[in-house]
């Protein structure tokens, strides 16, 4: 059926330097691919250590905050957003727990990841998370309306 603009939803994912040094772009990128959720937007770009500090603004008072943005600034992220139903709540399920300790075979950071600290990717946490972490990372002009002939597949 017609997907119309009302259930569009969006969530911003980025592969951490971890995943980047580790060979796992396409890896990660397939298994949002092959769900049948559309890539509007992409970018690889070293993120500062300021702008690491805006993304994880929420964690400021967690004893971890200074390593985590001094990590995320270390090297190239790949910095996306993914279209979907449903994509900001089942993105965090293909992502799996914060910690791969947790995580369950199956998910991103199950099979892919051992500790908390190199956990490979971030996905956006709710929706307004998203529209926030969307408009922190992208222009509106970087994300790209596009129909996908599989969505009359898939909805
Ligand atoms: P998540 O949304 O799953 O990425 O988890 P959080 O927002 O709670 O944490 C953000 C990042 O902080 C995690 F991806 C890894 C890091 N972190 C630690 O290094 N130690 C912790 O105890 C918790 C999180």
């Amino acid at each position: 059926s017609t997907v119309h603009a009302a259930e569009i939803e969006r969530t911003f994912i980025a592969i951490k330097p971890d995943g980047v040094q580790r060979g796992l772009i396409s890896e990660i990128i397939s298994r949002f691919e092959r769900k049948g959720y559309k890539l509007v937007a992409i970018k690889i770009l070293t993120p500062t250590k300021e702008f690491a500090m805006l993304h994880y603004d929420d964690l400021k008072e967690r004893p971890f905050f200074n390593g985590l943005c001094d990590f995320l600034s270390s090297g190239p992220v790949v910095a996306m957003v993914w279209e979907g139903q449903g994509v900001v709540k089942y993105g965090r399920k293909l992502i799996g727990a914060t910690s791969p300790h947790n995580s369950e075979p199956g998910t991103i950071r199950g099979d892919l990841a051992i500790s908390v600290g190199r956990n490979i990717i971030h996905g956006s946490d709710g929706p307004e998370t998203a529209k926030n972490e969307i408009n922190l990372w992208f222009k509106p002009e970087e994300l790209v309306d596009y129909g996908l002939d599989s969505e009359k597949w898939l909805y």
